[in-house]
């Protein structure tokens, strides 16, 4: 196992759930939206508001400290405190709590509408070939230049152009927010904690023969502060991130 890779993500519901209530036993959603979230308490209110009805939030947090567990949980997610630091940690806990047929995942700051997930699920449900499942995409398009930086968007467009001729996906954007199976995502056993997981997700897909789509999602500038793409450390980790994925997955 590559060093830096841990040796288990969460793989099972996990224990840290805040409980429900007796008596307050939701219904089964029909999406489990897996929002990773960092200190997000400015944005988690507008997010949410958003939520497609029957869909469930799931907010992973990663010891934020500015309340954003209780912001998300009075606003009607269910909150999963995971103590393995980093982006794919959070997502993979999600992934892990997540009971619906459908799990998506979106950023929790503000910068996308999760009522637009919408599109991306019929895709899912739609299926692909032979029965194969399907990864829906969505590709950003910024509403200005403040909602995604230059040097974002020419990492972004590398990145997808080595995916294209790689796995042969005809993808141009690996953004934040998707949708797919539960179980078949779940059985790509993604590995990477950190900013690698996004593009282990599509390699790992398209390696396994899922048809992946992508839809125009509207992008807007972030509410709060940057932690990944807004700020040149951690661009600097997500490259390195997305570099040994690149190297270590085979497709
Ligand atoms: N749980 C958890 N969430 C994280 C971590 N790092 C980032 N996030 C969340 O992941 C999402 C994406 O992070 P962002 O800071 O928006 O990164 P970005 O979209 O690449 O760039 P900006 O929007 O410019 O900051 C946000 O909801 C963050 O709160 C982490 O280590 N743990
Ligand atoms: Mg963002």
């Amino acid at each position: 196992m590559p060093p830096n890779w841990p040796r288990r993500l969460p793989t099972a519901p996990s224990a840290r759930i805040a409980p429900t209530a007796p008596g307050r036993q939701a219904p089964a959603a029909a999406v489990d939206v897996v929002l990773p979230c960092l200190d997000e308490a400015g944005a988690l209110p507008g997010v949410l508001a958003g939520l497609p009805g029957g869909w469930r939030a799931v907010v992973v947090d990663n010891g934020s400290q500015d309340g954003s567990a209780d912001v998300a949980r009075s606003h009607g997610a269910t909150v999963i405190a995971e103590p393995l630091r980093g982006f794919g940690a959070a997502c993979a806990a999600g992934l892990a709590a997540a009971t619906a047929p459908v799990v998506a995942f979106c950023d929790a700051d503000g910068s996308l509408d999760l009522g637009e997930l919408a599109a991306l699920v019929d895709d899912v449900r739609s299926g692909g070939r032979a029965g194969y499942p399907v990864l829906a995409l969505g590709r950003r398009r910024a509403v200005s230049m403040r909602a995604w930086p230059p040097h974002a968007r020419l990492g972004n467009a590398v990145l997808a152009g080595q995916l294209r001729r790689r796995a042969g996906v005809q993808l141009h954007d690996l953004g934040p927010m998707r949708a797919a199976p539960r179980q078949a995502l779940f059985d790509l056993n993604l590995r990477d904690h950190r900013f690698g997981y996004p593009l282990e997700m599509v390699l790992r897909a398209a390696a396994g023969g899922w048809l992946i789509t992508e839809r125009d999602v509207t992008y807007r500038p972030r509410i709060g502060r940057s932690k990944v793409t807004g700020t040149v450390r951690g661009t600097l980790a997500a490259v390195r991130d997305m570099r040994r994925v690149l190297a270590e997955v085979d497709c």
